[in-house]
């Protein structure tokens, strides 16, 4: 029997996709060095140490630092396989159009040491035909190897596309166990990234084209993005209408082709806000749903702001609890959160009146800074104030029993408090202006 040579690994990018990966190819037995630009997040690896939450990544990370698998650097070496997760945010042209230049700086350092035999494997995600670019570019780079798709004949190195599809929260259980779309810049591409996924990945790898596989991505974040824009829309006619949405979701929901999602304060994080916009801008006359379902949930933080506004006016001087900064539940990422925004507007307008309640920060962020606004903990907020506004779904928050919150007035944006008396009276308040 042939023995297993495990081949060496380069993550190119150490943020919430890259540094788990590298640590779970890392415990597969694979010698992983982690490349990332900022000497911080290199030397804090170094230590066996993380510099991003994730539920059990520090352990991870600390065990395979500690075996000499993973080791973290600003200089890349020549490796097998080469990993890339770096962002694509928007360009700055403020038209949601994608940045690739992070990719293409990552593919130009590969590209110095690549060697024939090598695979080169996209995860970020990306407008379709960012591999095919990154093959261009590399091909440029290094005329002395054969590229796929561009020569006849077998070629020296293999490229392929592979989004990652996993939750923060659940990355380590998801990157193991969720399928993966394999996308090649050929079919040979594909199998050879095929077999390295299989050394890691329990779920099922199905391999298609680069083109097809990115796009795969988009769709998935869009096709969420605009359910979740169904039903803010849903709120917001409630809210209009004098109804509970809560109520009519739950009972729709008992038909069994009805799955309505959950209304929020809008939609946050940086994949489902951003990467429906990479279709849109590929593709503008042909994706008005796209468009506004995108442009739904951002307007739904505006409501809120609204709504939240109507109350604070309609209980004058009563202390307020923003329960709630993440951008989602049980979570401590508070990047691009809406929950955030309408705190800040509402800290901005009302100062020391606004109290913020995020078991998940140990301060504010910086443009909470001069409004007076403090951050208290969840037992002050009960007792301190009459108006409670739910921006956050975290556990701790729906624990809190009817009893310690039923002579307040609440806004609960993300329907934690079924029991809550005056919902509909809330929703229904007639905004001023
Ligand atoms: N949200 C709602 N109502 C819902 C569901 C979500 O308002 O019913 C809001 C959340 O509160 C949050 C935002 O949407 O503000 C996004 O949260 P999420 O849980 O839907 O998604 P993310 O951004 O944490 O992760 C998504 C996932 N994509 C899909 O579920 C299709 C994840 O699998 C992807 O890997 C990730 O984007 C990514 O990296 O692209």
């Amino acid at each position: 029997m042939q023995a297993d040579i495990k081949p060496t690994v380069c993550v190119v990018g150490l943020g919430y996709i890259g540094l788990p990966t590298a640590a779970i190819v890392a415990r597969a037995g694979h010698q992983v060095l982690g490349l990332d630009v900022t000497q911080s997040v290199v030397d804090t690896i170094n230590r066996g140490e993380i510099h991003i939450e994730e539920v059990d990544l520090d352990g991870l990370v600390h065990a395979v630092v500690q075996r000499g698998l993973l080791r973290a650097s600003t200089h890349i070496e020549p490796c097998d396989v080469f990993v890339i997760a770096v962002p694509t945010p928007f360009a700055k042209d403020d038209h949601h159009t994608p940045d690739i230049s992070y990719v293409l700086a990552a593919a130009t350092e590969v590209a110095g040491v690549l060697k024939a035999g090598d695979t080169v494997i996209l995860e970020s995600t990306s407008p379709v035909g960012t591999t095919e670019a990154m093959r261009d570019l590399m091909a440029g780079l290094r005329p002395d190897l054969k590229f796929p798709g561009l020569v006849a004949g077998t070629p020296d190195v293999s490229i392929a596309y592979c989004p990652e599809r996993v939750l923060p929260g659940k990355i380590l259980e998801e990157l193991t166990n969720n399928d993966r779309s394999i996308g090649g810049i050929t079919p040979r591409c594909a199998r050879k990234a095929l077999s390295f996924y299989k050394r890691f990945v329990r779920g099922a790898c199905i391999t298609t084209d680069a083109r097809s596989a990115e796009m795969t991505k988009l769709v998935e974040n869009a096709y969420r993005d605009v359910n979740i824009a169904f039903a803010n829309e849903l709120s917001i006619v409630a809210d209009a209408m004098n109804l509970d949405v809560w109520e009519v979701i739950k009972l729709a929901n008992r038909h069994p082709r009805v799955n309505i999602l959950t209304p929020g304060p809008g939609v946050g994080g940086h994949c489902i806000a951003v990467d429906p916009w990479f279709i849109v801008s590929a593709a503008p006359e042909q994706t008005p749903l796209i468009r506004t379902a995108r442009e739904v949930n951002d307007k739904k933080i505006h409501h809120v702001i609204a709504r939240a506004t109507a109350l604070i006016e309609a209980n004058p001087g009563v202390p307020v609890a923003c329960l709630g900064l993440a951008f989602k539940a049980n979570i401590d990422d508070f990047r691009e959160s809406p929950a955030r925004l309408v705190a800040a507007t509402l800290a901005r307008k009302y100062g020391s009146r606004i109290r913020i309640v995020e078991p998940y920060a140990a301060q504010l962020p910086r443009e909470f800074e001069g409004t007076g606004a403090s951050l208290i903990d969840l037992d002050a907020a009960l007792e301190d104030c009459g108006v409670l506004i739910v921006l956050v779904d975290h556990d701790v928050f729906k624990s809190v029993p009817l009893a310690e919150r039923a002579r307040h007035a609440v806004y609960d944006t993300r329907g934690i408090w079924p029991d809550q008396p005056g919902q509909v009276e809330v929703a229904g308040l007639r905004l001023v202006g």
